[in-house]
């Protein structure tokens, strides 16, 4: 080998302090082609993202064909959406390199925190069900698991959010406008994807029925590889993302006809397929070009998961034994049809071996009971836009509802709701039904959740296939949620117990026997103060508003979501309001309440539930009378990056949903791990929260979700005579109604005041304010015993390690997917 290259090739694996700087000089000059005299922050992010990236390739490729060469079993995580969020520090904690990367940065006069700010937000998802994807790739990595994230590479990622006279107002998010250095963009792994055009049937070469799609649109998708660092930096697996191409030959016949411009708007048209993100979480959009998009991800996914397997085999039959298929909510559902495509039209399989594998290598995770959630196509479009897959779909409901007759008989009702098509109104698929169907195992995201799956969406599933649905509480990454975003504290800890407890938080445990030491709660809260100090001066630079550090931080942190109750916790912040105004006298616990998230573009209560939060604040905070007392604040823009900010600055954590609503909750995780204390209803993972951390460490409230589910059915609750009851309730609604926090537009509230009272009130917010207000004088209460509200953090922290996503991994890993650690070979390190 050419000497000169060979001392690069030494230099881009050396994670020494001089190594990195003269990688750091190399690529600003070689690659992003700048003098360091010229250069920006966003060229030196390039240039030490680059240089970063050089360090995992070998590793990467080593893990990738250490899977290869063993032909170990894969597990495939497809999802719509992937909230990466920045990856600069997190790949430099996975490998190691943090403090010697910031050295570096040092010797050329440049600070790393600076540097790491120019990274935008990787933003491909909503909320919960996104982040939590990006959690398990983490996981995925760091447990050595053979592990493939597959989705889009979306160009727009979730809208920015900016307030304009305090309404929400969406502008794009170019994330990529100034290109991704973590990409490997694979031009050569296309595969075509087509929509629309017919089914012909024809007899195949033994004499059998079979069927082709002809006359069908093409596009390509194409791969872009981002590697995903374990923690250690030893496995690094892979998250593919396919991006839209027009087909070369797109409309041949417009260049023919010298109509050249309507055939590259053709070709605009055709890559828009990948453009956006549809911006709904937890809500279904109905639109076909989000039917598009998940066929369109979820084909290309499945046809490079049997290239790879063909690699190895000539048959099908082992195919469950070497892919685990993972369905991330009924987003990829449409893959059960796709693979029986697969396999039957374009690979000979017969029927009914097609439909065992497909069976085998599918599981299916549902994250919500919501009705509005619940993925139903128009059986019109689906024959317009994939009709071989309707026909398919139809044969697969056809053999099990004549299997399921003999056990339903008599109750159609029965068979009408097991099938995959809902008869009422315009026919639709019913897209849980084909997941569950064509899945091994299903599940739910906490015990609560799975529990009403059984009973509400799946109960005549259940009754069925008594075997299949099954429990995996969410969990999240430690190394980002923890070890990276909340280093006071991390390093606390790791001086006490060691630094074990990155790799595995159930070590973390160790932490509760120091909750009575009172120099330990004393550096706590110094943590604690530290982040809150960052918070302080993010939320002063992003709203003008100036907090008191030393107040309680009571953090509502989420989507905007009726379900969610943020209207809840804005009502009680203005009866806390009217309470200091009418006693001046009393020494009040400041708090200030801070809350960020976006709403759905076409959610108009959502948004003007931030409308409200906003104009409240307005009054509130520049009201002499409460002294500073109470501060209400709404950021703007919540992603991952403003969350890593939040977290570790709570004291207090708003889980708040109406009960038997909010399938897991991940936040809620986030924000007790870092030692805030939660104030909750018992839904979803709180109550599991609740079981870890203790009764004692927790303020739970309100209606369960048995109680939801009879006041409901009973039919007998009235807002009306609630609000009538509750003076300081009723006193918040009439300012609300009489324009005190609106004078310009006194009825601007009228839909809300509607919802709660003539509307029934569907998300008991009159039904649980008064316990709710109850549990909040309680945590003001113990906020004054600093020592004893310290300790109950410390014990939060200590007792979240059971959610670490590591363990929720390891249970999918062993009771789902039977896939197992595999250990890369690193020839590269030994030979020299
Ligand atoms: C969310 C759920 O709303 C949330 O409760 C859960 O923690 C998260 O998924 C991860 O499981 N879209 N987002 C969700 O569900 C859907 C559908």
């Amino acid at each position: 080998m050419d000497a000169r290259y060979k001392s690069r090739e030494i230099e881009r694996r050396s994670l020494d302090v001089d190594g990195l700087k003269r990688s750091f000089l190399e690529w600003l000059v070689y690659s992003v082609g700048k003098d360091a005299r010229a250069a920006t922050r966003r060229d030196w992010f390039h240039t030490v993202a680059l240089a970063v990236r050089d360090r995992l390739v070998d590793r990467w490729m080593d893990t990738t064909r250490t899977y290869y060469q063993q032909d170990a079993k894969r597990v495939y995580y497809l999802s719509l959406e992937f909230l990466i969020g920045r990856l600069l520090t997190n790949s430099l904690a996975n490998l190691g390199i943090t403090d010697q990367c910031r050295q570096a940065l040092d010797r050329i006069g440049l600070n790393l925190d600076d540097v790491v700010e120019a990274e935008p937000d990787a933003a491909l998802g909503n909320g919960g069900l996104g982040r939590l994807a990006a959690c398990f790739l983490d996981s995925m990595a760091t447990e050595a698991l053979p592990g493939y994230g597959y989705g889009i590479r979306y160009e727009f990622g979730l809208f920015e959010q900016r307030f304009e006279h305090g309404w929400q107002v969406e502008y794009p998010e170019q994330w990529l406008q100034f290109g991704n250095p973590w990409e490997f963009p694979r031009p050569e792994v296309l595969y075509p994807v087509q929509f629309y055009g017919r089914v012909e049937e024809f007899r195949d070469s033994v004499g059998e029925r079979a069927y082709r799609w002809v006359d069908a649109e093409r596009v390509l998708a194409m791969a872009y590889d981002t590697p995903v660092v374990g923690y250690g930096g030893d496995t690094i697996n892979t998250l593919r993302l396919w991006s839209a191409r027009a087909t070369r030959d797109f409309n041949f016949g417009h260049f023919n006809d010298g109509a050249y411009m309507k055939a590259v708007e053709q070709k605009v048209l055709t890559e828009n397929l990948s453009r956006v993100l549809y911006p709904n979480d937890a809500t279904e959009g109905g639109k076909e070009l989000r039917l598009k998009q998940e066929y369109f991800f979820t084909s290309a996914s499945l046809q490079d998961i049997l290239r790879r397997y063909l690699q190895h085999h000539s048959n099908f039959d082992s195919l469950p034994d070497k892919a685990a298929i993972q369905l991330n909510d009924t987003h990829p559902a449409i893959g059960i049809a796709e693979l029986m495509r697969l396999l039957v039209d374009q690979h000979g399989v017969t029927w009914d071996k097609a439909w065992d594998i497909t069976r085998a290598t599918f599981s299916y995770t549902n994250h919500t009971l919501l009705p509005e959630a619940l993925e139903a196509w128009p059986v019109r479009m689906m024959e317009r836009v994939l009709p071989r897959h309707m026909q398919i779909i139809y044969e697969i409901n056809a053999k099990f509802l004549n299997r399921s007759k003999a056990r339903a008989a008599g109750d159609n009702g029965r068979l009408s709701r097991l099938s995959l098509i809902d008869e009422r109104g315009d026919r639709r698929v019913r897209m849980g039904n084909l997941a569950f169907l064509g899945s091994h195992k299903v599940n739910g995201v906490s015990a609560l959740h799975t529990e009403l799956m059984k009973q509400t969406v799946f109960a005549d599933f259940h009754a069925e296939f008594p075997e299949r649905i099954n429990n995996k509480t969410n969990g999240i990454t430690p190394r980002r949620w923890l070890h990276q975003a909340n280093q006071p504290l991390a390093a606390l800890i790791t001086s006490r117990i060691g630094n074990g407890w990155i790799k595995d938080l159930s070590q973390i445990k160790a932490l509760a026997e120091k909750a009575d030491d009172l120099v330990f709660r004393e550096e706590f809260r110094r943590a604690k103060r530290k982040n809150k100090k960052r918070l302080a001066a993010y939320i002063a630079r992003q709203t003008g508003v100036d907090v008191q550090v030393d107040s309680l931080f009571d953090v509502q942190v989420k989507r905007m979501h009726e379900y969610k109750r943020q209207l809840l916790n804005i009502l009680q912040a203005i009866a806390l309001y009217n309470e200091m105004r009418d006693n001046p006298t009393v020494s009040w616990v400041p708090v200030t309440k801070i809350f960020a998230g976006k709403a759905a573009p076409s959610y108009h209560m959502a948004k003007l539930i931030i409308k409200l939060i906003n104009d409240v604040a307005k009054v509130v905070n520049h009201d002499p009378s409460v002294h500073d007392n109470l501060k209400i604040v709404l950021l703007p823009n919540y992603n991952v990056t403003a969350a890593e900010i939040i977290m570790p600055a709570a004291d207090l954590s708003e889980q708040i949903s109406t009960a038997g609503m909010e399938a897991s909750g991940t936040g809620n995780m986030k924000l007790a791990l870092n030692g805030a204390l939660t104030i909750g209803t018992l839904d979803g993972a709180n109550v599991e929260i609740r079981e870890h951390v203790g009764d004692d460490n927790i303020f739970i409230f309100g209606l369960t979700a048995e109680e939801v589910n009879d006041l409901r059915a009973s039919g007998g609750f009235n807002p009306r005579d609630v609000i009538a009851s509750n003076p300081s309730l009723k006193r918040a609604l009439d300012m609300i109604s009489t324009g005190v926090f609106s004078p310009d537009d006194p009825h601007r509230y009228h839909p809300i005041l509607q919802a709660l009272t003539d509307g029934g009130d569907h998300f008991l917010v009159t039904a649980d304010f008064s316990d709710y207000c109850q549990a909040q004088q309680a945590a003001m209460d113990l906020y004054r015993d600093q020592e004893e509200w310290t300790r109950k953090a410390i014990l939060n922290t200590a007792n979240m390690g059971w959610f670490s996503s590591d363990r929720t991994i390891m249970e999918y890993a062993t009771e789902i997917w039977d896939v197992h650690p595999v250990k890369p070979e690193h020839p590269a390190e030994t030979e020299t």
